[in-house]
């Protein structure tokens, strides 16, 4: 209706200018006979101006489609092209000029390693990294990320957190994929005459289609410790193999939980943003205006895509169920085990995956949730312990 009138009160003055020009007097009667007479043709122009805007849009709408259309086939072509080959991570000759947020010292770390990593507080993958860490007693230097605006990871191609960033020999070798890290870390732990950047070699990345046709980047070998055929006396391979096994269902199976379930409604997902922007101290690293991104981007597009992964990774329609049915599936493993932990006195690998997995939703309601309607609490306050003392440092002096 309002547009509609300013179209006709503009009509109008331009109908009377026309008449001006035209006649070359300024009558009132001239005017408004004028007018009058241009008043109905004032209606024609509209209809026309209609037509010429909505032909317009329609152009506007096919190039933009076309142009989409033409980006997606080449990028299908690029990625078809890449097919199979290995994609090249450089050492980096400087480190990135980003100031680490916080360090973390551990008085027991004898490996001389130096590590920064660039992460969430409370993304899965990095919890599991610096589970990881934790347990072996290793220093680190952190790189809080911003994980909407990631500016923090631009000069890396590699546009996901965990990168951990290990100074070798002057120079600073990237390692990517938090299952990767942790056999990488691990390796190097039970033999340090081959350095990280010797080990990445062992875990290419490569770029494949998966069996939907999406193409990725797959770190073969990822799940695998190189022993160098010195596998350590105190283990079976039956073990090995478990570990295995149940670290790749960490991946994927059981991190696919979470979202649907902390971003359940658009309450908790904001319950959970915030609690991120608390334990992630973003208080502290963001100023406000990025913080309020943060969080309400954060929140309301989770709580939307969780919808989708629900129904991708075919949780039940009450997802705390299909969550609290992976925490029991993950404790009769245990169990069978002997306990306390999957890999039996101590944890392993797998058990410092799934306990990183959960710590990554500590203080979200779901988390509570299944300490209520599960037996997981004893497992999970055990590794911590053994996580927070850095029980593994005992394996450092190999
Ligand atoms: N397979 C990777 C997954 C890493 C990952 O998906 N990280 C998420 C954070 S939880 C991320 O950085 N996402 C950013 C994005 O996808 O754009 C790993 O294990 O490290």
């Amino acid at each position: 209706m309002s547009v509609f009138w300013r179209y006709h009160s503009i009509s109008q003055k331009r109908c009377r200018l026309i008449t001006q020009k035209k006649s070359g007097i300024c009558n009132a009667r001239n005017n408004e006979k004028s007018f009058r007479c241009l008043s109905t043709i004032v209606e024609q122009p509209k209809s026309r101006n209609t037509l010429k805007f909505g032909i317009l849009g329609i152009g506007i709408g096919i190039t933009l489609g076309t142009g989409y259309a033409i980006s997606k086939i080449n990028e299908a072509r690029k990625n078809l092209f890449l097919e199979g080959t290995e994609v090249d991570v450089k050492l980096l000759n400087f480190k990135p000029n980003v100031e680490s947020s916080r360090k973390v010292v551990s008085p027991m770390d004898t490996t001389g390693l130096k590590l920064t990593l660039f992460q969430y507080q409370t993304c899965p993958f990095c919890c599991k990294v610096r589970t990881l860490l934790d347990f072996y007693g290793i220093s680190y230097d952190i790189v809080e990320v911003d994980p909407v605006l990631r500016k923090e990871i631009s000069w890396s191609r590699y546009k996901k957190v965990p990168i951990l960033l290990a100074e070798v020999n002057n120079k600073y070798q990237p390692l990517y994929d938090s299952s990767m890290i942790m056999s990488i870390i691990a390796s190097y732990l039970h033999d340090k005459s081959i350095s990280l950047t010797e080990l990445s070699k062992y875990y290419p990345i490569l770029s494949i289609h998966d069996e939907s046709g999406k193409f990725k980047h797959e770190v073969v070998n990822k799940y695998f410790l190189m022993y160098q055929n010195n596998i350590p006396e105190d283990r079976k391979l039956h073990d090995i193999v478990e570990e295995r096994k149940w670290r790749k269902w960490a991946d994927d199976v059981f991190v696919h939980m979470l979202s649907p379930n902390v971003y359940r409604t658009l309450g908790e997902a904001y319950q959970t943003f915030n609690w991120f922007s608390e334990v992630g101290h973003w208080n502290e690293y963001f100023p406000a205006w990025e913080r309020a991104i943060m969080i309400n981007v954060g929140a309301i597009a989770m709580w939307l895509i969780s919808k989708q992964l629900k129904k991708r990774h075919h949780l039940k329609d009450n997802v705390r169920q299909s969550f609290y049915d992976e925490i029991n599936v993950w404790m009769r493993e245990v169990k069978s085990s002997g306990g306390p932990f999957k890999g039996g006195s101590n944890p392993d690998l797998s058990d410092l995956a799934v306990y990183g997995v959960l710590k990554s939703i500590e203080g979200c309601e779901a988390f509570k949730d299944a300490l209520e309607h599960t037996n997981f609490g004893q497992w999970f306050y055990a590794v911590k312990e053994k996580v927070d003392s850095h029980a593994g440092s005992v394996y450092l002096s190999n």
